[in-house]
């Protein structure tokens, strides 16, 4: 049996099968799925075509291709690429691989050229391609050294046979990489690569509905874009191939990892502790940033993806929405309550309900007759106004023709099939074309659409939705041709089982690339033409939300978490969501507050706002059909507790704003983990009930029904309960000040105009931290033991109040802001 299935199998049959033992001592954690293909019950004969070992696990059956060890796995000296030569280089080393025995997925590319860039002495850049024919790059610009880092901390060593790379810290020699561990496949539609993990803590991979810390054990993560509601083993609206890892040995020291590839790619995490990256297309190219703490290994991934925008101030304050409000009139009642009550509120939006017959840029001259004038009253009350918009523009002549399309057909901005026909899909106006932001005439098309509907609704900013892009038909109304890019020999483990699923044919075609390259780049791409858009039309910073993203997105938008469901569970799952897209750079985000799809209750409506008043972008928004969810709709205890909590956030745009600026200077989070602020507290690790604010606001929220306390995990240090404090909104500021263990306490503010950046300041010093220009009147010191006799601010006493029941000094004087 064996002889023969060798002779059949001709292209790698000249290697016997791997013989038992060599299977044998293949530990379950470090076992590579040979099988990845879904759908396949794998046995030992097609297993063994592939050369590889089959060993039932002596745990449960694993689903097809994922969640249990692999029965089909490589057997030590699977075939794979040598390195044959090295070379110095400017900026590192050069080298060829090549390899003599076919994998079994065509074309095999045997030659490569390796690149190692020693970028900075905390960046190393990695790149494989193939040296006789250029393949897809991905298209956002990354920083180009151009000198060899001089102290790099990071060594690296090559392995000739089989070819591996590893990469050490030099300080501690801790282990960050080593692909040795698995073969190396380059095919021109299966490229993989596998590593070993330095620790089981990695974070980030999204975008993926699952704790913060994720589970290392058998875990696949797939990556390409999808409308989907937020569900856990799926790939979701985003991509985002970048990890943060702990070393090993709880030392606090950390590292990342980014792929720059943007196809369709299955990432598995396996006990080992190990990786394996398995896309279908564009070359393997990948950083290395070395920390050493979690912090800077964001800022360091941030200076090649880009930091994110400065938002707009009115972006912090808190933003109100529904599918479903039917009428203008009915969104303007809703403000009005809401200013009754006086609950603040900054920003008023609308749903696909405003458009008339769900077309972009009209609105329903019925309905909606009110619109613009609801616009100018939010405007008159300090309001702002942001709709939604779809990229699916409606291919059916309306009566009276339909100026975004018949204009997007005379300069040629939509996707196309492979024969030079518009692709046509299906979205909520029914069929519709689709704009490729890769082009830069797009661009122009859709400032002038933007400018054309704001010279009627002057709308404020935008939120793009259904951007994956989202498709109701699956490819295109026509189907899509059968080629290599629809039906590729490997797909990861996509939802629906095929590229096309809900968006349109991997083999359509964009100015930059095919849909099957650019596929997941849509939403950056609709973001950064939106943004552009924006400032070029209002000369102001400009805001948008969007569903899809990729990296590089925080320079142009922001993100909202999806169709979440009013579930406890779902309030749960936005922390690590909202945590995990701080460490992505894209810090403006959160989830649907209260809950999107399902009714929600009163009871989770309030919790949700309490949390949601500390998620970096807090926005209320409900599905069609449900019952209203503002708050003035509950009853007054709940709303007014839901006006409390808003109010406190409003009392804390200064910290927050500040925060957003460090984050566009520095690639800093703005919600964080504890463990950026506690890395060597390996408790803090697992940590995704409990977060914080920059460095020292720590926000543990209810998270379940029926409780009135919570359980919290208080990392060593000096803490205040918030609570005590008096919160203010607006000015004059009221300075809060947590004294340390050795009495000290600093801070910083930063401070604009909130819109162009024109004013710009930020001053700091070691204990008060003032603009010059702000009044502060008040101030309270935590921490203070004993009560003083006397309380001097600039040599001239002032009045004061001692607590000593809450340790706090309360200072009140005109002579706090001078400086
Ligand atoms: O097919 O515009 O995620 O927030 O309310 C649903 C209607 C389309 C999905 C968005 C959701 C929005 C909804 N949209």
């Amino acid at each position: 049996g064996r002889t023969q299935r060798r002779q059949s199998a001709p292209c790698y049959g000249s290697r016997a099968l791997p013989e038992p033992q060599a299977c044998g001592v293949v530990p379950e954690a470090w076992r590579f799925d040979c099988y990845p293909e879904r759908g396949v019950v794998v046995t030992r004969e097609l297993c063994e075509a592939r050369n590889c070992c089959f060993i039932p696990a002596s745990s449960s059956p694993p689903a097809p291709g994922r969640n249990g060890v692999p029965w089909c796995f490589y057997p030590p000296g699977f075939p794979s690429y040598s390195l044959v030569s090295v070379n110095a280089t400017d900026l590192g080393q050069t080298g060829t691989l090549v390899k003599t025995v076919k994998t079994y997925y065509p074309k095999d590319i045997l030659t490569l050229q390796l690149e190692l860039l020693y970028e900075t002495d905390n960046r190393l850049r990695v790149r494989i391609t193939d040296p006789s024919e250029s393949r897809f790059e991905v298209p956002i610009a990354v920083p180009k050294a151009t000198e060899k880092a001089s102290s790099p901390a990071y060594s690296v060593e090559l392995s000739n046979e089989p070819f591996g790379i590893i990469v050490k810290r030099t300080s501690t020699g801790a282990v960050l990489l080593n692909t040795t561990v698995a073969p190396l496949f380059y095919c021109d539609q299966f490229l993989q690569l596998s590593s070993s993990l330095s620790s089981q803590y990695i974070y980030g991979l999204g975008e993926h509905r699952s704790s913060f810390l994720h589970d290392i054990h058998w875990n696949t993560l797939t990556m390409w874009a999808r409308d989907v509601a937020p569900t856990e083993l799926t790939n979701l609206y985003g991509v985002h191939p970048f990890y943060l890892a702990m070393d090993e040995g709880g030392t606090g020291t950390a590292h990342g990892f980014f792929l720059l590839n943007s196809n369709a790619m299955d990432v598995v995490l396996q006990p080992g502790p190990a990786i394996t990256w398995r896309t279908i297309g564009g070359i393997l190219d990948f950083y290395v940033f070395l920390g050493p703490d979690p912090a800077s290994v964001i800022g360091q991934y941030l200076e090649v993806v880009g930091y994110p925008a400065m938002p707009v101030y009115w972006a912090l304050g808190y933003h109100l929405c529904r599918w479903g409000y039917g009428s203008s009139n009915a969104t303007w009642d809703v403000v009005k309550n809401m200013r009754n009550y006086r609950i603040p509120q900054d920003v008023q939006w609308n749903d696909i309900d405003y458009m008339d017959r769900s077309l972009d840029f009209t609105f329903d001259p019925t309905a909606f007759s009110t619109l613009p004038d609801m616009v100018k009253d939010l405007h008159s009350h300090g309001q702002r106004y942001v709709m939604i918009l779809d990229p699916g523009i409606s291919s059916v002549q309306p009566e009276g023709g339909y100026w975004p399309y018949d204009e997007g057909l005379r300069r040629g901005v939509f996707i196309n099939h492979t024969d030079g026909s518009t692709l046509i899909g299906k979205v909520w106006p029914g069929l519709t074309s689709f704009p490729d932001f890769s082009d830069d005439v797009t661009h122009e098309w859709w400032y002038d659409n933007l400018k054309r509907f704001h010279d009627k609704v002057p709308f404020d900013g935008l939120w793009i939705d259904m951007n994956e892009p989202s498709s109701f038909v699956d490819g295109s109304t026509v189907g899509c041709p059968d080629t290599e890019l629809e039906n590729p020999p490997y797909t990861p483990g996509i939802l629906g089982g095929l590229l096309r699923a809900k968006t349109l044919c991997a083999s359509a075609v964009q100015k930059t690339s095919s849909h099957y390259n650019m596929h997941s780049l849509y939403g950056l791409l609709e973001a950064k033409a939106s943004a552009r858009a924006l400032k070029r039309m209002l000369g102001k910073r400009a805001f948008v939300i969007s569903r899809s993203t990729f990296p590089s997105q925080g320079q142009y938008s922001g993100h909202w978490l999806g169709d979440n469901r009013s579930h406890w569970k779902d309030m749960y799952t936005s922390i690590a969501g909202m945590l995990t897209f701080n460490l992505l750079g894209v810090p403006l985000v959160g989830a649907d507050v209260c809950g999107f799809s399902e009714q929600t209750e009163e009871e989770l409506c309030v919790r949700w706002t309490q949390l949601g008043a500390f998620y970096p972008f807090t926005r209320n928004h409900n599905s069609i059909d449900q019952k209203p969810q503002d708050p003035p709709a509950f009853s007054p205890a709940a709303c007014s507790a839901m006006k409390q909590s808003l109010l406190l956030r409003s009392s804390l745009f200064p910290l927050l704003y500040t925060l957003f600026h460090r984050a566009h200077t520095h690639g800093h989070t703005v919600a964080r983990p504890l463990l950026f602020e506690f890395p060597k507290d390996v408790r803090t690790y697992g940590i995704d009930r409990q977060f914080l604010w920059g460095k020292s606001l720590m926000v543990t929220p209810v998270l379940d029904p029926g409780v009135d306390y919570v359980v919290g995990y208080f990392p060593q240090g000096l803490w205040y309960d918030y609570y005590t404090v008096r919160t203010h909104s607006g000015q004059p500021l009221h300075l809060v000040s947590s004294l340390s263990e050795d009495g000290s306490a600093g801070g910083e503010l930063f401070w604009d105009d909130g819109e162009t950046g024109s004013i710009n300041t930020i001053t700091f010093t070691s204990s008060l931290p003032i603009a010059s220009y702000i009044t502060v009147e008040t101030a309270s010191f935590y921490g203070v033991k004993v009560e003083p006799t006397r309380v001097m601010v600039n040599s001239h006493d002032a009045a004061f109040t001692y607590r000593a029941n809450q340790v706090r000094l309360g200072v009140r004087s005109q002579r706090l802001s001078v400086f």
